[in-house]
């Protein structure tokens, strides 16, 4: 089973960057990442063994556990590759650190289990566009919106169809850590 982990993004933040992918389509030409689609990848673990499935819910869960949520905001666009068939993403401005942080600790949690994930350096962008040809000139300003990321869900990845298809296996929600130090122990709400 293809394996992802990602952040899902709250419904406002869905619709801006289906606004900011529709700007796109008079601008660029290229394969448009369909806007029910739309995630934060946090980590990539590719091909796991059926078997293995329960080791990566045990991750998500236990690299979540004290994980309160994460105030973001979009930044600019952004992209990889080269111009003519480069990879065009959401950036953000806020919530970076916080984000890196919780992608470390999810492939920290991988490892620990015995799971190989994609390493290469966490940037933290949702992809809105593969095979972009920019070569044409200036992209358009994103819609800019903020929120707070609660939900980071363990997603199979289908890619047999024509688009590929996200399914979530395993959802945790990020709760709000409050410290009751009163009797010196640390309490989850
Ligand atoms: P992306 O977030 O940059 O688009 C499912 O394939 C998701 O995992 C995609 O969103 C994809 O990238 C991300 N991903 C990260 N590393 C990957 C890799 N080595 N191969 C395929 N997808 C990868």
């Amino acid at each position: 089973m293809r394996l992802f982990v990602a952040a899902e993004l709250p419904d406002a933040m869905m619709e801006a960057l289906g606004e900011t992918s529709a700007l796109l389509r008079d601008h660029v030409s290229g394969r448009y990442v369909a806007p029910g689609s739309f995630h934060l990848t946090l980590a990539f673990l590719g091909e796991v063994p059926v078997a293995r499935v329960d080791d990566a819910c045990a991750a998500l869960d236990e690299a979540c556990a004290l994980q309160p949520p994460i105030a973001v905001a979009f930044g600019p666009l952004g992209s990889f590759g080269r111009a003519h068939k480069a990879t065009l993403w959401q950036g953000f401005a806020r919530g970076v650190d916080e984000l890196g942080g919780l992608a470390g600790d999810v492939r920290e949690s991988l490892a620990d289990h015995g799971l190989v994930y994609d390493s290469t350096a966490f940037a933290p962008h949702v992809t809105l566009m593969r095979r972009a040809d920019l070569t044409g000139g200036l992209l358009p300003t994103p819609v800019v919106e903020r929120g707070v990321i609660d939900t980071v869900t363990l997603f199979s990845s289908d890619l047999s169809g024509e688009r590929p298809r996200y399914e979530p296996v395993h959802r945790v929600t990020l709760r709000w850590e409050l410290l009751d130090d009163s009797e010196g122990m640390g309490m989850l709400v």
